[in-house]
């Protein structure tokens, strides 16, 4: 970082040194990922300054998911479609805000890339100025067909997230480690904060809406249970309402963020495609898992770009018990 001993790893700086380990790379994902830490900054910017923007509050509109969108949510998306405009090797881009996949540069040749985003994670902390977050997955494009997108997490070619806390920061892997920037909004860059982050095998961190507890699938209210009875081991709730900012607690301190299947959302509540794999690709990168208590995240074949799934992420030890939880359930 800037301050310590004038060493300055910039974002930039950093993706030039990893492509020059791979000769063959051609720096078109180093052009996606600068382009979305440009979003970054102008989300941040949106986001610190609602408030005094007179940009709080709902738009009146209701998304593809019958959520209320946010006046944020919605500057939010236009934030990412913007960015891409300039990057004309991204041919796609799904969004949390839009029915259907949305095609960019048409006509134009060279297309590599779709990105899908969930642009502001956690939206409904908005009103009262708490942590909030963007979440992205890169993928091979094909064309902007919804069957040429809905393949399995596994071919990610990238994925990450932002957020917009106390700092902000831009969390991302390619498939070589996790690796987060904080901005120095001094310089107006991200700057190396860790490289290669490893997630403990076990943690002391556990993440739900505690709130649905009865409502929840009886094998994740068993294991919540009976992992809060471990008295060897004890655990801490958090809880903030936005997943990248639980999830990130847990990259760093070990533990589990589960959502799962309720009786009023039987397929759980978030999104495949934007939220989960992107989520999923990160804690396996960092040394953990993500599944939906009966499978891999990374494994599941989307049937629609909105596919809604139970999840479960975090470190190996919580998720493996969490499995185990459901198969008990299924030979009973
Ligand atoms: P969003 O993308 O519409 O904000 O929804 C996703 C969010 C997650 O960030 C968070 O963990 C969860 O929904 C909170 O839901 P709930 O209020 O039901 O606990
Ligand atoms: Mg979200």
């Amino acid at each position: 970082m800037t301050g310590k001993l004038g060493k300055c790893m910039t974002l930039d700086r950093f993706l030039a040194q990893c492509q020059k380990k791979h000769p063959q790379a051609s720096g078109e994902l180093t052009r996606v990922l600068m382009q979305l830490s440009t979003v970054a900054k102008i989300i941040a910017s949106y986001a610190r300054r609602a408030a005094l923007l007179g940009i709080k509050g709902l738009t009146g509109k209701t998304n593809v998911q019958g959520e209320a969108v946010e006046k944020l949510d919605r500057l939010s998306n236009d934030a990412f479609i913007e960015a891409f405009e300039y990057v004309d090797i991204v041919g796609a881009i799904v969004s949390e805000e839009m029915k259907a996949p949305m095609l960019l540069h048409s006509g134009n040749g060279q297309k590599k890339y779709v990105v899908l985003v969930d642009p502001l994670d956690g939206s409904s902390n908005l009103e009262v100025d708490c942590v909030t977050g963007s979440i992205f997955s890169i993928r091979n494009f094909g064309s902007a067909r919804q069957e040429d997108i809905l393949h399995e997490g596994a071919q990610q070619v990238g994925a990450g997230y932002i957020m917009y806390g106390t700092s902000i920061l831009f969390v991302y892997s390619v498939g070589d480690g996790v690796h987060s920037f904080v901005l120095d909004e001094e310089i107006g860059e991200f700057v190396l904060d860790h490289e290669n982050i490893h997630m403990p095998d076990r943690g002391k961190i556990i993440s739900s809406n505690f709130g649905n507890r009865l409502r929840w699938a009886e094998p994740a209210r068993v294991f919540a249970d009976s992992l809060i009875r471990d008295s060897d081991h004890a655990y801490s709730l958090r809880y903030s309402g936005a997943l990248v900012a639980d999830l990130h607690q847990i990259l760093h301190h070990g533990g589990i963020y589960f959502y799962p299947e309720d009786d009023r959302r039987p397929a759980g509540k978030l999104r495949l495609l934007y939220e989960c794999a992107p989520l999923a690709m990160i804690a396996e990168q960092a040394g953990g898992l993500a599944s939906t208590g009966r499978m891999r995240v990374m494994e599941i074949c989307p049937d629609s770009i909105h596919q809604r799934i139970p999840f479960a992420i975090g470190s190996k030890y919580e998720i493996t018990e969490y499995e185990k939880a459901y198969a008990r359930e299924s030979t009973t």
